[in-house]
C-alpha cells in the first residue's frame, strides 16, 4: 500500500435537513483507543470459555483470561465510558503496574475439566512466589476448577506479553495471552519529560488550551530521558485458525461434565496444518477494531485499535506479538524508532553521556524502522510522530494572499524548524519550511498555484463522504480548499465564497469546519492476506491512524 493522504471524516453525530423534504441522518462515533487496562498490585484472574466477535459474522469458541467475579478493578486510563472485565476476553486484561513494586496475580481455571491445567506465563519477569497450583513443564499451573498465585516484583519500566505456560499451541491460539505494562517509577520519570519549558509540558498546553484531557499512563515510558511521550497505544497482534476452535469446542461438548484426570477426560485437538483465517489487532478484526473500546457488542474483546494523534506528538505504541505467526506490521506515515524490546531499553554502547536532549544519559541506539515486526513472545516499545516535514507543500493550506485570518497564521521555526513558540496555536508544531508552499500546480483553491499536484475540482469529482472536500489539515480546510479571494468569507461550512446553497465539494456535508478533518495513514500488516477476513479483504490486521489538527480534541474515552 502506498502512502495515503486520503483525508477522512468521521462523522459526529450529525442531523441533515436538506432543502426539501429528505431528512439525512449521518451517524458514525470517533471511536480511539489510548491503551486502556486495569491498574493495581493484585489481580485476581480467570481463564475461562467464550465466543468473539467477527465481523464475518462468525462467533467463534475460544478461551481467554478474565477478571473473577468478586474482583473489581481499578481501570486506567480514566475513562467516561465504563470499563468491563468480564470473566473472558481477548486480550486478558492489560495489567498496568509500577516498577519496583510487589505483583499478586491469583489464575482460577474455569476452563471446561476436559481442557486440563492451565497457567500464566510472565516472560523475563523472575516470579518470587508460587502459592498453590501444581508444578507443569514451564511454570506453576492451576489444574481445572483450582488456583495458583505468582508473586513478583513489578521489573523495569516497559511492556511484556504474558501468555499460558500450558500445551502453548493450543491454549495460546485459544486466546489465553495478554499484556504487562510496567510504568516508571514517579520518581523515575526524567524532569525534561515533564518540566516547564519542555516539549512535553508544550504539548500538554496545546492540549489544554484546547480542552483535551492526557490519557497517558505515564509522562515517559522507560527511565531514560529519551523516552519522554505526549500519547499511547498497545496493539497486540495475533491470528486465529477457526478449525482449530471448532474442534475444541466439538470436543468440550462431547466431555461435558467429565471428571477430571478420568479416562477419556482430555483433548487431542491437532494444532498443525495451521491455516489462520482472522489475523487480530487486540482480538478484532477491521473494521471492528475501529469500534470503542468497551463497545457492548464486544463483551470479549474490550479493546479497539484506533489510534489518533496531533501533528509533532511523541506517540507511544507498545506492540507485542501474539499468536505464533510472525506479522509485519507497517506504520503508514513515518517510520518507528524502537526504544526497547519486552522491557529492555537498548543503548548504545556509544562513549558520549548525553541524551537526545543534552541530558547525561546513555544514548538510545534502537533502530528506526519502517515495518515493524511483532515476532511472536516479542514486544516492543517505540516511538512514533507524524508533522508535515517531507510533503514540500503547507499542509495546513495556508496562503499569504487569503483575507482568511486562518490562512495566514504565522510560523516561526524554533531550532529544529517546528513552530512551537505558542502551544495554544492552532498551527502548533507546523514545519515551517513548507509554509505557504502551495500543493496545487494549476490553483483552485485559495492557495496559490505552483505545487507538485494537479487536485481534482471537488465540485466536479465525487470523491465520496470519507473526503474531507479538501486536501488540507485543520479548522476551515475546506473552506479554504473552495477557495475564497482576498477580503472574502464563505457564507457558511461548505459554501464557496459569495454564494450561497451552491453545491458544496464532497466530504463537505459530513465534514463541517468544526468537526474532525485529519489525515488518514493506514497501518496494517504487510503480509497483505492479513489484511483480511476469511479471505474478505478488507479486514484482519488493518486500522487507520488519523493526524488530527490542534484543535479538534481527541477524546479517549470514547
Ligand atoms: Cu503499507
Amino acid at each position: 500500500m502506498r502512502a495515503t493522504n486520503m483525508k477522512k471524516t468521521i462523522f459526529q453525530t450529525h442531523l441533515l435537513l436538506a432543502a426539501m423534504v429528505a431528512v439525512t441522518l449521518l451517524f458514525t462515533v470517533s471511536a480511539n483507543a489510548a491503551a486502556p487496562g486495569i491498574k493495581g498490585t493484585t489481580f485476581n484472574l480467570v481463564a475461562a470459555p467464550a465466543y468473539l466477535n467477527q465481523p464475518d459474522g462468525q462467533a467463534v469458541y475460544s478461551w481467554g483470561y478474565g477478571c473473577a467475579a468478586n474482583f473489581n478493578p481499578t481501570f486506567a486510563p480514566a475513562l467516561s465510558r465504563s470499563g468491563f472485565c468480564n470473566v473472558m476476553q481477548v486480550p486478558g486484561p492489560t495489567l498496568i503496574v509500577t516498577e519496583g513494586t510487589p505483583v499478586v496475580v491469583t489464575l482460577t481455571n474455569s476452563l471446561p475439566p476436559s481442557a486440563g491445567n492451565t497457567s500464566i506465563l510472565f516472560p523475563g519477569v523472575t516470579l518470587s512466589a508460587f502459592t498453590d497450583g501444581t508444578p507443569g513443564l514451564l511454570t506453576q499451573e492451576a489444574a481445572p476448577g483450582a488456583t495458583v498465585t505468582y508473586r513478583f516484583t513489578a521489573p523495569s519500566p516497559g511492556t511484556r506479553a504474558y501468555y499460558s505456560g500450558t500445551q502453548g499451541d493450543l491454549q495460546v491460539e485459544m486466546g489465553l495471552y495478554g499484556a504487562l505494562i510496567v510504568l516508571p517509577a514517579t520518581a523515575s520519570v526524567p524532569s525534561n519529560c515533564t518540566a516547564t519549558g519542555t516539549l512535553g509540558a508544550k504539548n500538554l498546553a496545546a492540549e489544554a488550551a484546547h480542552g483535551e484531557a492526557d490519557y497517558r499512563l505515564s509522562q515517559s515510558a522507560y527511565d531514560h530521558p529519551d523516552t519522554c511521550y505526549d500519547r499511547e497505544y498497545l496493539f497486540q497482534f495475533s491470528e486465529m485458525d477457526p478449525r482449530i476452535h471448532t474442534r475444541a469446542e466439538a470436543q468440550v461438548t462431547a466431555t461435558a461434565g467429565c471428571v477430571v484426570g478420568a479416562a477419556g477426560c482430555s483433548l487431542n485437538v491437532p494444532t498443525e496444518p495451521y491455516h489462520p483465517a482472522y489475523f487480530l489487532i487486540n482480538g478484532r478484526s477491521m473494521p471492528d477494531d475501529m469500534d470503542p473500546n468497551y463497545a457492548t457488542e464486544y463483551p470479549h474483546q474490550p479493546y479497539n485499535g484506533d489510534p489518533h494523534m496531533h501533528p509533532g506528538e511523541l506517540t507511544l505504541i507498545r506492540v507485542i506479538g501474539q499468536g505464533r505467526w510472525q506479522h509485519p506490521f507497517h506504520e503508514h506515515g513515518n517510520h518507528v524508532r524502537i526504544l526497547g524490546r519486552d522491557g529492555n531499553l537498548i543503548l548504545s554502547s556509544s562513549t558520549s553521556t548525553l541524551s537526545y536532549e543534552g541530558v547525561p544519559a546513555t544514548p538510545l541506539a534502537g533502530p528506526l524502522q519502517f515495518t515493524t515486526t511483532t515476532t511472536p513472545g516479542l514486544a516492543f516499545d517505540g516511538i512514533f510522530y507524524w508533522t508535515a516535514k517531507g510533503l514540500n507543500w503547507d499542509a495546513y493550506g495556508h496562503n499569504p494572499t487569503s483575507g482568511d485570518p486562518l490562512a495566514t497564521l504565522a510560523c516561526t521555526p524554533d531550532a529544529n524548524g517546528y513552530n512551537t513558540g505558542d502551544p495554544t496555536a492552532i498551527n502548533y508544531y507546523e514545519w515551517c519550511a513548507d509554509h505557504f508552499k502551495p500543493v496545487e500546480k494549476v490553483p483552485f483553491g485559495d492557495v496559490a498555484g505552483g505545487g507538485p499536484a494537479t487536485l481534482p475540482d471537488a465540485n466536479l469529482f465525487t470523491n465520496g463522504a470519507w473526503y474531507g472536500g479538501s486536501p488540507y489539515l485543520g479548522p476551515d480546510a475546506t473552506v479554504r480548499a473552495t477557495g475564497c479571494s482576498t477580503g472574502q468569507q464563505a457564507n457558511g461550512p461548505g459554501l464557496q465564497c459569495g454564494q450561497s446553497g451552491s453545491t458544496p465539494p464532497s466530504g463537505t456535508i459530513a465534514n463541517s469546519p468544526s468537526s474532525e478533518a485529519g489525515f488518514a495513514f493506514m497501518w496494517h500488516s504487510h503480509n497483505e492476506r492479513e489484511i483480511t477476513t476469511n479471505n474478505i479483504f478488507p479486514g484482519g490486521m488493518l486500522m487507520m491512524m488519523l493526524v488530527d489538527s490542534r484543535e479538534y480534541v481527541i477524546d479517549e474515552t470514547n
